[in-house]
């Protein structure tokens, strides 16, 4: 007998069986991504644009030491509102399952439980990567070491300026791992549209991003890829005022030493907090355009699976 144990929800139950399209969410950004009450109000939002556009939508984290592969409202709750949630990354899960914890599930630990399950697409805001002053702290997120070696597709919104983006695009070029923007040239910087970095590779559609996918499977590859979707326009906050922003909370983070896991939620709550409100507003819009393109894409794979299956 296994000590993981891993329950789904009737929901992704159904949908596993009937090999319907299903897309993987991270719990990180629940407990250490957004404030109380907006994170549990958008967690179960975005759930629903998953629904809306013909996927069924798995939330992941661990409960209690269970590994579940979608939330019921407790765990939601327990999620949103504790501050004691553990953050797991793939170095924290067994210890999270050996300690009972409850522990919610990064972008890294995400895909391993979601490729457990057979789920191939993951909606989510920013992905971890290089972090700026690199040669000095060796900070580089354990989420561009799973896209090396577990096949989860990650949609997003680009990487957050908070990391060194060129840093991050190399170190996913090394790893084998394709980077594409949908529908622009230029790779998204979360916040803003616009990084200032063209993007390795550009796809106009859904069909042609579940066809890649297809591709990478057939060829038996480990890794995954990142799919990342720029913030329309009129959400995002201007380049500028993030950079302002983002200076501010990396000058305090050196100033109190903060490192570790603890670097990336210390960033996100500084800049929401500085910003009043205005980042918060963007991520908010950002994730329900990622989890929408998710499920599209979700749909088109199902669709070439199921051809295939005749
Ligand atoms: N970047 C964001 N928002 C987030 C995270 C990253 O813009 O919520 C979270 C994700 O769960 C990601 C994790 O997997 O932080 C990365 O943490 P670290 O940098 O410690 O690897
Ligand atoms: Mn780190």
């Amino acid at each position: 007998m296994s000590s993981i144990k891993i329950v789904l929800s009737k929901e992704v139950q159904n949908a596993n069986s009937e090999n319907s399209p299903i897309v993987a969410l991270e719990s990180t950004i629940i407990s250490h991504g957004m404030p109380y009450p907006e994170n549990i109000k958008t967690a179960k939002e975005v759930e629903n644009v998953v629904r809306q556009n013909g996927a069924v939508p798995a939330t992941i984290a661990i409960i209690n030491g269970e590994c579940k592969i979608g939330l019921n409202d407790a765990d939601f709750e327990a999620l949103a509102k504790s501050d004691g949630v553990m953050k797991a990354s793939r170095r924290d899960m067994a210890i999270a399952i050996a300690q009972k914890k409850t522990a919610a599930t990064t972008v890294a630990a995400t895909m391993i439980l979601a490729h457990k399950v057979g789920i191939k697409i993951f909606a989510t805001g920013g992905i971890g990567g290089v972090h700026r002053g690199v040669a000095e702290s060796w900070d580089i997120s354990a989420d561009l070491e799973e896209l090396k070696r577990t096949p989860v597709h990650v949609v997003c919104a680009g990487v957050k300026s908070i990391l060194d983006i060129p840093k991050t695009l190399e170190y996913l070029e090394t790893s084998g791992v394709p980077v594409i923007t949908f529908g622009e040239e230029e790779f998204p910087a979360f916040f803003s549209d616009q990084s200032g970095i063209k993007s390795p590779f550009t796809i106009n559609t859904t069909k042609e991003v579940a066809q890649m996918i297809t591709a990478q499977n057939d060829f038996g590859f480990k890794h995954g890829s990142i799919i990342a979707l720029p913030l329309a326009k009129e959400d995002a906050v201007p380049k500028h005022e993030m950079d302002q922003l983002i200076q501010t909370a990396l000058g305090k983070a050196a100033e109190r030493q903060v490192s570790g896991k603890d670097i990336t939620p210390f960033l996100l709550n500084e800049i929401a907090q500085n910003s009043k409100g205005e980042s918060l507003k963007s991520n908010i819009k950002l994730i329900k355009a990622n989890a929408k393109l998710a499920a599209q894409i979700a749909v088109d794979l199902a669709l070439i699976q199921g051809i295939r299956r005749k």
